[in-house]
């Protein structure tokens, strides 16, 4: 298994889970602000050329944070960092949601748009939905076929 994975928000949602749990990955480090997740290597394994990715042994691949945090919980579910009853997971959920899609938004708005900390190639996008533009998937049908978990439909 190896863990490609970068200075970055996303990436280090994984590294603290992982460190909660005490559990080491093998890891590439993947210079996010550098662009390397746009270069041909890490396109080959998600081609949303994004990090944290997880390739498991047998080849198949995990992008998304959350969902390579789920792995681990449900493979160490000790300690429980997802909760355990039905409460629990549904507070945990609901909680993930509204920072993702309110408050991670938010922040992502103000730092790709107006903040001086990312590279110029980052921070040329006037506004957010510049931004979107420029980071939809534009060839979903490649997306789907060529990511190895993806199903065919
Ligand atoms: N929803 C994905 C987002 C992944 C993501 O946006 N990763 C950023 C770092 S936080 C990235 O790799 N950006 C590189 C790029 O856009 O070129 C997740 O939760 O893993």
């Amino acid at each position: 298994m190896k863990l490609y994975n970068g200075m970055s928000p996303n990436g280090m949602r994984v590294n603290v889970f992982l460190a909660e749990k005490g559990i080491e990955v093998p890891t590439v480090n993947i210079d996010v602000m550098a662009g390397d997740t746009k270069k041909p290597d890490c396109l080959s394994i998600n081609s949303l050329g994004e990090v944290p990715v997880l390739k498991l042994d047998d080849g198949q691949v995990i992008t998304e944070s959350l969902a390579i945090c789920r792995y681990f919980e449900v493979l160490n579910p000790e300690p429980s960092l997802m909760g355990t009853s039905a409460a629990e997971q549904a507070n945990i959920e609901m909680w993930t949601r509204r920072m993702e899609q309110q408050i991670f938004q938010a922040v992502g708005t103000i730092v790709y748009t107006k903040s001086r900390i990312l590279p110029p190639s980052w921070s040329k996008y006037p506004t957010m939905q510049h931004l979107y533009a420029a980071h939809f998937p534009k060839d979903w049908h490649g997306w789907r076929t060529r990511c190895p978990m993806a199903v065919p439909i």
